[in-house]
């Protein structure tokens, strides 16, 4: 397969004026007929004519009405034509019920949809499918379907037929077609300017009732973009489509956004309040796309980011308007520091705008999207928030309607504060996580921080330039009162000193506040330092941080066989638990501990071998001790957390039961399992059910209590996902593979529905010591699955290899089991390009 360079892009030799397109709809035999009218690229010299193509089988094709000789290219086809504009018609045939892949026209319980971004339209018909051509697009949908949807304004329909019509010119990764039994639940939007919009959300019959906190999430959204953006809406519908087969979350084409159905219904008795937070921040993050994905779309595949980093940072600043800011930006952190930096750390790391790939699917990963999204926001705290605004106005007016790169969005802010951003670049193409280290010096009323930072080798990537930190630090007395308020250190640097004058004590500091940029802090800090910091940070984050840094400290030396964690922090713990004037939620957060894979990451960072049974066994120690020493505050919280009533699954009460099952799950350790034997027969919602649950499963209690979950809940495929997920990933280590393994023989196993698929992969690849059993059965269960799943969907097959790409981390053996798995996943004949890819990479 062949590698694609951003070095080698080229503007499209033609562009396309318009498309008109008519699908017959069939499962087997869909028809599509295309119209498109193409004109030279004035930009061009080039004028080959190339059209991507996938699968297709051609009817008919002509140019102006000729019958046109197609020659086949790599990936698509060329023929002769005019150096004039001229009008490409074709007619091709495609099997929408034999697509497995779920890229292009596909199935799922009988409903047409499509997914396109990145490369899928090419499997529906001859197209320059690339998103520097963008275009007006014409659909008429034909088939006997109560619904027949597609992006843009409805313009005509009859029985059997609908025409729509999208005037806003659009890259092909944004069409959509949507078709078959569906309701709809319907609503009202009038903009800012007074523009009346419809909005739908359409689901499959029954499902109607669970669609109201999405509904209302996509207003939210709507109006928080006109205010604080100051963009607005610009159809007069907007459609939402839940489907059951989907690779992705959801997708954002041009006024028909699709959603995995997970991501759209939701109710007390079926979804938790992880969901409904993740619901209202995915309906927000495709809603906002609108304009930062589609009405500025990307040049190239290069320049991913523009759109998901910052689509990302929208989100983020949305659900903090929403909810609580402080947890946000906490979670956030979290998100990056467990999951991003592990990819940086491995052999998939890659700059947050990559300079090659083979099959771009694979670059749909954390580092693009939430570390684009990061950028963003050191960016904005580099110049302001009032200059970060000046600088997105100038963004949506100098390029509306453009296909945008990097450089571009970082003209604009050139532009708007003045600032030279050459060095700031180096976030976009600098794989890795900084490291920083801190030195200190006191003298004379002077208090001295002396940063280091410095990013060890990515793949490709050997040696580093310094990079613009922004470095929030604020100052507190020892008796714990701020002398310094938060302030942004610019580091710029290798090596480079801040001092602060005129103190009369020596502070302690608290450094990286609001996690100001993404970095590993590498410093010393004795436990009552830490300890003082949970006590006395007025910055929420560091606050936090300062008791996950003791409680990784503490899971580090049980895994190590040390029998007793620093009392600072038990002390520290209890006292944050039982401060009622800190946000529940915030106080959930204190109690979330490192898992087992973040602590085996730790150790590795130490340049330790981690053992998983050790770690697991001493995470199980830590969370009795904690159960034995704080049982009274934990009651209190506990009892604390409390939501009697109706369900309201907003942040306050949200927050409430967060605090609540992060205690239980810890008393769980020491009382048997009662409490949450009570929680999950009390019944009062899936997220208090489910937390009971986990916490049984946890101590290797609950068979009976998931069994029951089960039976009640086995005609509801998104409750049986979550037990899927639950019952792989709470099973006992040593009986992990086998539970697992009979999951997967379980009759409801559908392993072509990417939700079950990845409910059970992801559930054991999440049981760290299940999964890496020395034996490597883990390793083989996941394997032969991948290797099964391949040749039906690519995509997530080779999403779903990611989990070996920690294999170096490991001891002699396992590393060897690993590394076979990885083999036995690449070295065969039909290896798709993505899973190849992935492979290939991570055995490199
Ligand atoms: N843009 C889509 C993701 C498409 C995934 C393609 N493999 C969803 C999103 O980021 O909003
Ligand atoms: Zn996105």
């Amino acid at each position: 397969p062949r590698t694609i360079r951003l070095a080698d892009y080229a503007p499209p030799a033609w562009l396309v004026a318009d498309v008109a397109l008519t699908f017959r709809l069939d499962p087997q035999a869909t028809r599509v007929l295309s119209t498109i009218r193409f004109r030279p690229n004035p930009d061009s010299t080039d004028r080959t004519f190339f059209l991507h193509g996938e699968g297709l089988k051609t009817i008919s094709a002509t140019i102006d009405g000729r019958p046109a000789t197609l020659r086949e290219a790599e990936g698509g086809i060329t023929c002769d034509v005019p150096d004039a504009p001229f009008t490409w018609e074709a007619e091709v045939e495609i099997a929408p019920a034999e697509n497995t892949a779920l890229e292009g026209l596909y199935m799922s319980n009988g409903i047409y949809c499509t997914q396109c971004e990145a490369e899928g339209f090419r499997r529906i018909t001859w197209y320059p499918d690339r998103p520097d051509v963008m275009a007006p697009f014409r659909v008429r949908v034909e088939g006997d379907l109560p619904v027949l949807l597609s992006n843009g304004n409805p313009e005509a329909s009859g029985p059997g037929w609908a025409e729509w019509d999208d005037p806003w010119r659009k890259p092909a990764y944004l069409f959509a077609l949507v078709a078959g039994d569906l309701v709809a639940v319907r609503d009202r939007f009038t903009t800012l300017s007074g523009r009346e919009v419809d909005l739908g959300i359409w689901v499959r019959p029954g499902d109607q009732g669970r669609c109201a906190f999405a509904m209302e999430a996509l207003k939210a959204s709507m109006r928080w973009d006109e205010e604080v953006y100051g963009r607005e809406y610009d159809l007069g519908v907007f459609n939402i489509v839940a489907v059951d087969d989907f690779n992705a979350g959801a997708m954002e084409n041009k006024g028909l956004n699709v959603f995995n159905s997970a991501l759209v219904l939701a109710s007390p008795e079926t979804a938790t309040d992880g969901t409904y937070e993740r619901i209202e921040a995915v309906i927000a993050h495709e809603y906002f796309h609108n304009w930062t994905g589609n009405r500025i779309t990307c040049r190239d595949w290069f320049q991913l980011c523009l759109k998901e980093g910052l689509t990302v940072f929208r989100d983020q600043q949305f659900t903090s308007a929403m909810r609580s800011e402080a947890v946000k930006r906490i979670e956030d952190a979290q998100t990056i520091r467990r999951h991003q930096f592990k990819e940086d750390q491995g052999p998939l790391a890659h700059p947050v705008r990559p300079e090659s790939f083979v099959e771009i699917n694979n670059f749909y990963t954390i580092t693009v999207y939430e570390k684009g999204a990061e950028v963003i926001g050191m960016l904005r705290r580099l110049v302001g928030a009032a200059a970060y605004k000046r600088a997105l106005d100038l963004y949506f007016d100098r390029h509306d309607g453009d296909a945008a790169t990097i450089e571009d969005w970082l003209q604009v802010f050139e532009d708007a504060t003045g600032r030279d951003l050459s060095q700031f670049k180096r976030w976009y193409s600098q794989a890795g996580t900084p490291r920083l280290s801190v030195e200190e010096a006191w003298e004379d009323g002077t208090y001295t921080l002396i940063f280091t930072q410095e990013t060890p080798p990515t793949p490709g990537q050997p040696d580093k330039a310094p990079q613009v930190l922004p470095i929030a630090v604020g100052l507190l007395n020892p008796n714990g009162d701020e002398v310094v308020p938060t302030k942004v250190l610019e580091m710029t640097e290798a090596r480079q000193s801040f001092a602060f004058e005129g103190l009369s004590a020596r502070p302690i500091p608290s450094i990286l506040r609001d996690f100001s940029a993404p970095v590993v802090l590498q410093r010393e800090v004795p436990s009552a330092e830490r300890a003082f910091l949970l006590a006395h940070d007025t910055d929420p984050f560091n606050r936090w941080d300062a008791a996950q840094a003791l409680a990784r400290a503490a899971l580090m030396d049980a895994a190590g066989g040390a029998g007793d964690p620093a009392p600072d922090w038990i002390e520290g713990l209890g006292r944050a638990l039982a401060d009622t004037g800190l946000d529940p939620a915030f106080r959930a957060l204190l109690l979330d501990l490192p898992g087992d894979e973040d602590i085996a990451i730790a150790l590795a960072e130490r340049g330790d071998v981690p053992d998983p049974d050790a770690i697991h066994s001493g995470r199980a120690r830590i969370r009795r001790i904690l159960a034995e020493r704080l049982s009274p505050q934990l009651e209190a919280a506990y009892h604390e957390g409390a939501t009697p009533g109706p369900y309201d699954p907003s942040a306050g009460p949200a927050g409430q039961r967060a605090l609540r099952n992060r205690a239980l799950w810890i008393l769980t350790a020491a009382d048997g399992g009662a409490r949450a034997r009570a929680q999950v027969a009390a019944d009062e919602n899936m997220t208090n059910v489910l937390a009971g649950l986990s916490a049984l499963l946890s101590i290797g209690a609950g068979e009976a209590e998931a069994a029951a979950f089960h039976d009640r809940w086995k005609d509801e495929r998104l409750v049986l996902d979550s037990w899927f997920a639950l019952v792989a990933g709470q099973a006992p280590p040593e009986s992990a593979v086998e539970t697992a393994r009979s999951l997967a023989d379980h009759p409801a196993f559908a392993w072509k529905t990417p939700n079950r698929f990845r409910a059970l992969m992801r559930g054991l690849a999440g049981n760290h010591a299940g999964f890496h059993r020395a034996d490597g059965a883990g390793y083989d269960f996941l394997a032969d699955w991948i290797v099964r799943l391949d040749p039906v969907n690519p995509s997530v097959a080779a999403r779903t290899s990611t989990v070996f790409s920690s294999w170096k981390r490991y001891d002699a053996g396992r590393q060897e089991r690993m590394r076979a798995a990885l083999h036995r996943m690449l070295d065969r004949d039909d290896v798709s390009r993505d899973l190849g890819e992935m492979a290939q990479r991570m055995l490199e």
